[in-house]
């Protein structure tokens, strides 16, 4: 007997308030960590607990400085903010040896300060100033810094999937990279796993084992369409197990959880090439871009989702976390977030005070006939 078309057409009339819920990180499995166990293990200083807290504070302030920015007018083009994700970025990069290459979507302001390159030179990027990383021309989604190992922000959705598969094979084959034990971060969002190029790169990476890190930023939206509605099958990692390649989930609120995670797969992987496909559950705390200004009330996302996931901020939990250990106290905490503000405010007016492209600039650096 045919099937019914009842159950497509029921499919399509689902409202996205009867989805089943993802409110909480826990409503998937992912296991705890211990935060002692992941200090202990990657042995991590007081210094360097309190330098990865500087760097998630330095995120949210030059996000929040670019929001501003925006609602200014000062921003040309797009802009799509990372807030409420830091530690995902931050936990996958905290391990970054130089000739690594990391690449990412067009939210990808985090990814590039974590990799060290200069915040003034991302905001005037933003601006659209000649000053940007991009020359001005690529804008807040195109991020590229060759010297800082950023491959690229990408505004094709999925775009940078299969380029990371290139820049994988060159890690492990190409004369001047090969045998070095550099790996290729490649971060991806839940709004590209339905592209066809995502599943040719997940097969090509896993046949050839190449050393990519596939971090997923499952934020749960892409833009206003929730991963139940656009995924049959929302265990999102568990979808490489048609490649054969290895994967895991972790809470991508706790910088620890990520870490810790992390860690010991890129180790491993500088060892002996192979692909890992790492799941973080995130949420976005600010809308799909600045401005769509879904940050309170949102027509795809309702409150109470938006509330419980703002109690898992990743700043406050990192913050718990060190206050916890005596690795930061009251001065410490606001001398840090002061550096911070400054560091993005610096950022704004390194960007606003730059030119713009001359019209003789417009046509360097781009292809021509
Ligand atoms: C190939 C392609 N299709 C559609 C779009 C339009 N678009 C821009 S962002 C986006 C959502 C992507 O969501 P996701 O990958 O989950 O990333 P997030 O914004 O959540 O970080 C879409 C569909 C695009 N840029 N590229
Ligand atoms: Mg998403």
């Amino acid at each position: 007997m045919a099937a019914s078309p009842a159950a497509p057409a029921k499919r399509a009339e689902k409202s996205i308030r009867s989805r089943p819920a993802l409110y909480d990180a826990h409503s998937v499995s992912i296991p705890t960590t211990s935060v002692d166990a992941v200090i202990q293990s990657l042995k991590l200083t007081d210094d360097q607990l309190r330098h990865t807290y500087q760097q998630m504070l330095d995120i949210r302030h030059f996000e929040e400085q670019c929001n501003r920015a925006f609602r200014a007018n000062k921003v040309g083009g797009y802009l799509h903010i990372y807030i409420g994700q830091e530690a995902v970025s931050l936990g996958t990069l905290s391990d970054y040896q130089p000739g690594d290459q990391a690449l990412s979507s067009y939210r990808d302001h985090a990814h590039c300060l974590v990799l060290g390159s200069d915040p003034g030179q991302i905001m005037a990027e933003i601006y659209g100033k000649s000053t940007g990383v991009s020359r001005g021309k690529g804008g807040s989604m195109h991020l590229f810094d060759k010297a800082h190992g950023f491959a690229g922000g990408y505004g094709i959705v999925g775009g940078n999937v299969p380029l990371a598969v290139g820049i994988g094979w060159a890690l492990k084959h190409a004369p001047e990279y090969k045998g070095k034990g550099n790996i290729c971060v490649c971060y991806l969002g839940d709004g590209s796993m339905n592209a066809g190029g995502f599943h040719e790169a997940m097969n090509m990476a896993q046949l050839y084992e190449l050393p990519i890190l596939f971090v997923l930023e499952n934020n749960k939206y892409a833009m206003g369409t929730s991963v139940e509605r656009s995924s049959a099958n929302t265990d999102l990692a568990s979808r490489v197990d048609s490649y054969a390649m290895a994967h895991s989930k972790v809470d991508g609120q706790d910088y620890f959880a990520v870490r810790g995670a992390a860690s010991p797969i890129i180790a491993a992987m500088r060892k002996k090439p192979a692909p890992y496909f790492l799941e973080a559950v995130t949420y976005r705390y600010s809308g799909h871009g600045a401005a769509d200004g879904a940050e309170t009330q949102s027509t795809y996302r309702d409150s109470a989702e938006m509330d419980v996931w703002k109690e898992r901020d990743p700043l406050r939990i990192l913050e718990q976390n060190l206050r916890d250990r005596k690795v930061i106290d009251d001065d410490s905490h606001e001398t840090m977030d002061k550096k911070a503000l400054e560091m993005a405010r610096a950022a704004a007016e390194f960007a606003e005070n730059s030119p713009v492209c001359s019209p003789e600039e417009l046509t360097q650096d781009v292809y021509a006939d």
